[in-house]
């Protein structure tokens, strides 16, 4: 059986929600990624392009996947050690990256450059994520947002290539 995309998106959206994530928390990261090179880039085109992200079916699935393996790590209902290196958010894991990359995957090389920026520098939403406070886990989450953001910057870089101001800088 295979689900309906529409059936996922709302799912994955609604997760997403329930983690603590918004649209406009995504949105701002895509501004904080793409407003050197489009300087009258607005909100409401960040929302919009985070909005387009959201209707793929790789990233209803890594949203899925990620948010599930982090409850189940909360939960404490992983096998060990695969339960420590989770909940630890062990930094040699590297599983939450590349679950991450089947979103950027889409949307190619600028994403792809996009996502390392964005996980050094961990604006916004991502720092809260990643703050380790309290007892969530948010060791798939913090990737898969990111990953959402540089898509969506890459979506826009691509989207208008004539706005964009010396993108090699
Ligand atoms: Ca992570």
């Amino acid at each position: 059986m295979v689900l309906q995309t529409s059936q996922l998106e709302q799912k994955a959206r609604q997760l997403l929600g329930d983690r603590g994530v918004s649209v406009v928390d995504i949105a701002n990261l895509v501004m904080h990624l793409q407003k050197k090179y489009l300087p009258d880039l607005t909100l409401e085109e960040c929302v919009d392009s985070v909005n387009s992200v959201l209707t793929k079916r790789e990233v209803h699935n890594a949203i899925l996947t990620g948010i599930q393996l982090d409850i189940l790590a909360e939960e404490d209902k992983l096998l060990q050690p695969l339960q420590e290196i989770v909940t630890e958010d062990e930094g040699l894991y590297g599983i939450d990256e590349i679950l991450a990359l089947s979103i950027v995957n889409v949307y190619g090389s600028i994403g792809f450059t996009n996502y390392g920026y964005i996980d050094k520098v961990k604006p916004g939403i991502l720092a809260e994520l990643n703050s380790h406070e309290g007892p969530r886990v948010h060791t798939f989450l913090d990737d898969i947002v990111g990953a959402i953001a540089a898509s969506a910057a890459s979506r826009l870089a691509h989207q208008y290539p004539d706005r964009a101001q010396d993108i090699t800088q």
